[in-house]
């Protein structure tokens, strides 16, 4: 990339204002996106080359369940940065999470991987060094100032404003900075669209930790605020600004939103990051929506409904419950036409490895706690009770079915502010793919669509 700046003759002054906005993009870009910027070229003619070589071959029919069943398994979107298998879960640029955390460097030896190592790996698809894993730690440092007139927002809200509500509203304060949206009116060429795009991604990552952790001292800790700690990495620093100092939530932190980040591009917040961008929405339009879409009782909100459920269950059978009063508590959610929630997926068919690494971590740190033993049990009942309704197509637990019972071990126990965690974390998976969407000129989505009507008549034609 820096070749085409290279090439370009003109005198600085005679520049084009786009043109020289992209100078200084390139300039303050740090390492990851240098490193980024040699890597776009190359993909660009993959892209291309698989346009050519294969844009006619068919990955498969669409049945009419498929059409009118949520679209499931239809292949239809490009996710360069992770991809998930049935059975084997997540892999993130090809490294399952269990290689993740071998190869990620940590805070600490053995620890769990620093977020912003699987930055690196999902932006760039190399596994990073510590220094460029500080180098973007430092970044986000630099970045990381918000506005005042986001904090007086999010001050006009009533405290009872769900905390999902508040992280979208913030979100969409933090837009008017967006530095894709003011190139863009100024006529910026469409090549060169990654660059502001991640720009603002990068700061949007930044500020979003202390306008998220505003929230949580705003709604429950009677608005005292906790100013970041220079020192500490960005989970921890997340954590710190939250007002938790154990170290060893600050590791839980690390593996939690490293965890939480991506999940390839079809769930419902990363796709409609992707879509919302498409239309070359800024990334803080495309983020705020897929927020909105985290913010369900299907999707990212199942974190906080678990610890309410099993809460619930803890209230109503007690803590030493018996397996039969815990498969009848099961029934009877059944029954009231509730989903057991933390339970079922639309991809996976097994236990979710997500699920899986944060048992071990309980197994680690908090082996006797009541509730760790309380899921444990729960893994025992609810699949064969799912399994026998014999609609369930995974009865498996997903990530949302342990993460409540970590986060309250160490004394968050407010479960509304949990899928805010998941948003924090989620926010660095698919801005790392819309920075990807706009560096390979992906263009607008636009599925086709169709009505009853068509599909009885086309089917009756094809039965003939
Ligand atoms: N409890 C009760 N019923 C469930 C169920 C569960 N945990 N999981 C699936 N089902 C039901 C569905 O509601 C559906 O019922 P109907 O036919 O009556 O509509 C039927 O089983 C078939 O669903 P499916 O094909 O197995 O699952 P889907 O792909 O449609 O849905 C999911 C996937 C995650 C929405 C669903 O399993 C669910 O609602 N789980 C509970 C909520 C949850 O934990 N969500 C978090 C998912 C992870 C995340 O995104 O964070």
């Amino acid at each position: 990339m820096m070749q085409v700046f290279q090439r370009v003759l003109l005198k600085r002054t005679e520049r084009p204002q786009c043109i020289r906005q992209s100078a200084r993009w390139m300039s303050k870009g740090g390492d990851m996106k240098s490193k980024l910027a040699e890597l776009i070229p190359k993909e660009q003619e993959r892209l291309k080359k698989i346009k050519k070589d294969y844009g006619k071959i068919s990955l498969g029919d669409t049945t009419v369940d498929m059409c009118i069943g949520g679209m499931r398994g239809i292949k239809g979107m490009l996710w360069e940065c992770s991809l998930l298998d049935a059975d084997e879960g997540i892999r993130f640029r090809g490294l399952s999470i269990p290689e993740c955390q071998k190869k990620l460097p940590g805070a600490i030896s053995g620890g769990e991987p620093l977020p912003e190592g699987l930055l690196w790996l999902l932006v760039t698809g190399e596994v990073p060094t510590k220094e460029q894993v500080a180098g973007v730690t430092k970044d986000f440092q630099k970045r990381s100032k918000v506005p005042g007139f986001v904090f007086d927002v999010l001050n006009k809200f009533p405290t009872s404003a769900h905390p999902m509500t508040q992280l979208t509203a913030g979100i969409m304060a933090l837009q008017t900075q967006s530095e894709f949206a003011k190139a863009y009116e100024a006529g910026l060429h469409k090549s060169k669209y990654w660059q502001p795009v991640y720009e603002d991604s990068m700061n949007l990552m930044a500020q979003l930790p202390e306008v998220a952790a505003f929230i949580y001292r705003r709604v429950y800790k009677g608005g005292k605020t906790i100013p970041p700690d220079p020192k500490l990495d960005y989970a921890a620093n997340y954590a710190h600004m939250m007002g938790y100092t154990d170290k060893k939530f600050h590791e839980l932190m690390r593996l939690y939103i490293t965890i939480h980040s991506d999940h390839e591009g079809g769930n419902v917040s990363a796709h409609t990051v992707h879509l919302v961008g498409s239309a070359l929405s800024d990334p803080y339009l495309s983020v705020a929506a897929g927020m909105n879409g985290l913010a369900g009782p299907l999707h990212g909100l199942a974190n906080q409904e678990v610890l309410r459920w099993i809460q619930g269950v803890v209230k109503e059978v007690g803590a030493d419950a018996s397996t039969e009063q815990l498969k009848e508590f099961v029934w009877k959610t059944l029954k009231s036409g509730k989903v057991v929630p933390g339970y079922g997926h639309a991809v996976l068919r097994k236990t979710d490895p997500r699920y899986q690494c944060q048992r071990e971590f309980a197994l680690k740190h908090l082996p006797n706690d009541p509730l760790f033993k309380m899921v444990s049990k729960i893994y025992e009942v609810v699949p064969p009770i799912l399994l026998e309704t014999g609609k369930v197509k995974n009865p498996w637990p997903n990530v949302d079915a342990h993460s409540g019972v970590l986060l309250q071990y160490y004394g968050m126990k407010e479960e509304n502010y949990y899928t805010v965690l998941f948003g924090v974390s989620r926010t660095m998976g698919v801005l790392a793919q819309l920075i990807w969407d706009r560096a390979l000129g992906l263009p607008i989505e636009r599925p086709k669509s169709l009505t009853f009507g068509w599909i009885e008549n086309y089917c009756k034609k094809k039965a003939k």
